[in-house]
């Protein structure tokens, strides 16, 4: 309960910031995962520490929203700049943001009153929450999809659900959890395991994000695996937005 007042105070006191993430295609920077950090007391408090009691108090729908609404903002700024009009933002969103009724009209309310270009937005959502009411989530991401909003599927790999199930979701991207990442630099098995997922994430026609990246290793091995978007501590750790501007500026 004392931590639910803090982050309804931080809410208020606006000590919530959002991070990015760099995410590559190659040496190219292409987006950025959007990452929230609070800004509390004398450091950063993790989102580890936070989210669970956000998800659990309903905090994280004023939360989220606030996200997706900021997301969207830059979005819109970098579409006015031919050198930033590609880029791309994905955006977490917790399984009660994506089961609450008007789910899809807060997405596109965020997307309209900021013209952020909808093509550019992609929203990462956890397995548990697609396939608990399959029919419902492919509703709403159908219907999100129509305006250019596109999915992506994280931690993928770690679930539990066939993949004929997973196959009718309208995804456009997975990422493999990081877990299968450390893996490669620490196991046999794990490269085998990784090189199996990029395979099968392709097969089904979807885009194959690699995080989790912490050495040169994995990304030599990412490429015998025709994997190239990466994400990950060793090529861009999570940062402010000036930083990601800067490193735009550096890679291209
Ligand atoms: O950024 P970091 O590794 O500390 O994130 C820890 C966890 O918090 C990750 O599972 C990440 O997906 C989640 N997370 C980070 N930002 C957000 C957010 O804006 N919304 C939600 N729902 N989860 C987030
Ligand atoms: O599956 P197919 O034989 O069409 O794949 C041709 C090549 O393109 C393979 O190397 C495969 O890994 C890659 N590929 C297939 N589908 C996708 C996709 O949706 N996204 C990306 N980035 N690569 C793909
Ligand atoms: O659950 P999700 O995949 O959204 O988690 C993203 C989290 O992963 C972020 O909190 C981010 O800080 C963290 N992260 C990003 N890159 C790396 C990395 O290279 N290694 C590890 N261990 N964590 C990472
Ligand atoms: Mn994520
Ligand atoms: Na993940």
């Amino acid at each position: 309960v004392a931590l639910e007042e803090d982050i309804r105070a931080g809410i208020t006191m606006s000590e919530f910031v959002l991070y990015f993430q760099p995410q590559f295609n190659g040496q190219q920077l292409i987006g950025a995962e959007v990452l929230l950090r609070w800004r509390h007391g004398s450091g950063f408090v993790s989102p580890d520490k936070f989210i669970t009691t956000a998800e659990q108090s309903n905090l994280i729908l004023p939360l989220g929203n606030w996200v997706l609404s900021q997301a969207c903002k830059q979005l819109a700024e970098w579409a006015k700049r031919p050198e930033t009009a590609h880029l791309t933002l994905s955006v977490n969103v917790s399984p009660k943001q994506f089961k609450h009724d008007q789910f899809v009209d807060i997405v596109l309310q965020a997307i309209t009153s900021s013209g952020a270009p909808a093509n550019r937005l992609v929203i990462e959502l956890t397995e548990g929450v697609l396939l608990e009411n399959i029919e419902n989530a492919i509703e709403r991401m159908t219907q999100l999809r129509a305006y250019g909003v596109s999915f992506s599927l994280d931690d993928f790999g770690t679930g539990y659900s066939s993949l004929s199930y997973l196959q009718r979701l309208p995804l456009t991207e997975v990422k493999i959890d990081r877990s299968f990442l450390h893996d490669i630099d620490s196991n046999a098995s794990g490269a085998s395991i990784v090189r199996t997922i990029v395979s099968l994430g392709h097969s089904m026609g979807l885009k194959v994000v690699a995080e989790g990246i912490e050495s040169q290793t994995q990304i030599d091995y990412l490429k015998t695996c025709d994997c190239f978007l990466w994400q990950g501590y060793f090529i861009g750790e999570p940062q402010p937005i000036e930083s990601l501007e800067k490193l735009l500026v550096q890679t291209n």
